[in-house]
């Protein structure tokens, strides 16, 4: 672990010096000119954040410290030869920019499996909870219970120095991706499986582990968990849960307040709702229809019903994406290894081939393709994972290896507070009457 902290100190202050010089040589750029439109329409395209762990492309895709989806299976070391990759690798990567050796992400899941202890009040405050509660708002809860280990709000509180702020976030963040499977594991068995909590392995890795704390311990399944770890783990730094994480924890908010937001964000149904929504569509679809295996036709219906309703089509469109996601494709090649004859997982391709251009038809859908929510819930159920809204709590788990690593380099860089400025449609509306020089005087 030390060396690791070394590692990324030694990159936050290489970086650290490159940005003062960058900025002293260039800060006065203009990188682009701000419609009023993109004001009043989600800010779409429009550069306002730095995040280092990722980068989305809209033709390509996530790139991980450039790496795509594709490599990363490739080239990340994994529990077994010819299998997925190890997400606690995609962790090291987009925490310090170099591909870890199997030697290194083993000594990073001893680790992690040392700082796993959730202490027994986090537990009872989630027990509090009805089970009807829904799992994201469970899982939250526990994440806010456990806010009282925090080692970066501790050392905040007993005066620590502005250049120890990096030390405390990365203790926490370690902290926190160690913790968080075993809450999301009680989450599930609470609700769905009588409380009877099942303890780790202490031999297994990140993934494997919390696929056989949620008491899946069929080895497909494992691999499925280490894939979905992965592909869920980051999407640059605008998407909700990521810009919510950086901008609470831009007020020093320590990592446990600022990932818990991020998840508030996630649990929408525009965003990482979305994997529960998909796969409930779907269900209600087969029973509308009275068929596990609808057609093409009958999708088709269905799909234009949906639209007439005046709702979306889950797990298709995206704010930046413009072609089919490639977390999508990954999940699709998953299923044809494991499960090419699955009757779900085969609806999901049906769909795959019937909606986008129905959406194309409407004419003012941007991305008329699957995004990475499309897939997931098939791949689940296969495996008996069938109570969909604790889907995602599995993104959750998996989005704290990008949301916490982005934040430990805002710490290390000494992100500021972020503040931007805000106006009133009736200042818009002097400016554009030529009453003021500048919008927002
Ligand atoms: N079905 C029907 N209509 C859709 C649509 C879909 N899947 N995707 C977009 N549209 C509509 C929008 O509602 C909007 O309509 P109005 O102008 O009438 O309001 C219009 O097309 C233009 O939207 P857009 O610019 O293409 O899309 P946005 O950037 O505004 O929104 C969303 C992107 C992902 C929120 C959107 O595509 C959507 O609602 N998709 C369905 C929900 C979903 O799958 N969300 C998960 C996204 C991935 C993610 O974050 N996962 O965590």
């Amino acid at each position: 672990m030390e060396m690791l902290k070394q590692k990324f100190k030694a990159q936050a202050d290489k970086l650290g010096e490159e940005i003062k010089q960058i900025l002293k040589e260039h800060g006065d750029t203009v990188i682009g000119e701000i419609k009023l439109s993109q004001i009043y329409q989600g800010m779409r395209g429009m550069i306002a954040l730095i995040s280092e762990t990722s980068l989305l492309d809209a033709q390509d895709g996530i790139r991980f410290r450039r790496h795509t989806i594709d490599e990363l299976r490739q080239k990340l070391p994994k529990a077994k030869e010819g299998g997925e990759p190890l997400p606690e690798a995609l962790f090291y990567l987009m925490l310090v920019g170099e591909i870890p050796t199997k030697e290194e992400v083993d000594t990073l899941s001893a680790i992690l499996q040392r700082r796993s202890h959730v202490p027994m009040y986090v537990y009872e405050t989630m027990k509090a909870l009805p089970t009807e509660t829904h799992p994201m708002t469970m899982f939250v809860v526990g994440i806010m219970a456990l806010q009282a280990e925090s080692v970066f709000a501790k050392r905040y509180a007993a005066g620590m120095s502005k250049k120890d702020y990096w030390e405390a976030t990365f203790e926490d963040t370690l902290d926190l991706i160690a913790r968080i499977p075993h809450i999301a594991a009680y989450v599930y068995r609470r609700k769905y499986k009588e409380g009877k909590i099942l303890h780790p392995d202490g031999l297994l890795d990140w993934a494997g582990n919390f696929a056989h704390m949620l008491g899946y311990d069929d080895e497909e399944f494992k691999e499925l968990m280490r894939l979905y770890m992965v592909i869920h783990a980051d999407h640059e730094g605008g998407n909700v849960s990521a810009h919510t994480t950086h901008l609470v924890g831009s007020a020093l908010s320590d990592p446990y307040l600022s990932y818990a937001a991020g998840m508030n964000g996630l649990a929408g149904p525009l965003h990482g709702l979305a994997n529960q929504e998909v796969i409930k569509w779907i269900f209600e679809m087969q029973r509308e229809l009275k068929t596990e295996s609808p057609t093409s036709e009958q999708i088709k219906q269905y799909v234009e019903k949906t639209l007439a309703e005046g709702k979306v089509v889950p797990g298709y469109g995206h704010a930046v994406l413009r072609k089919t996601d490639p977390r999508f494709i990954a999940q699709m090649e998953f299923g044809k290894k494991h499960m090419p004859d699955d009757p779900l997982v085969n609806t999901v391709w049906r769909i795959y081939e019937t909606v986008p251009p129905i959406l194309q038809s409407l004419g003012k859908v941007k991305n008329p393709w699957p995004n990475v929510d499309a897939h997931s819930g098939a791949l689940l159920v296969h495996y008996g994972l069938v109570e969909y809204e604790y889907y995602t709590v599995l993104f959750a788990v998996s989005r704290a290896l990008g949301v916490l690593s982005s934040l430990c380099w805002d710490r290390a860089l000494g992100m500021p507070i972020e503040r931007p400025k805000s106006v009133t449609t009736a200042a818009v509306k002097r400016w554009l009457n030529k009453e003021v020089e500048n919008l927002g005087d």
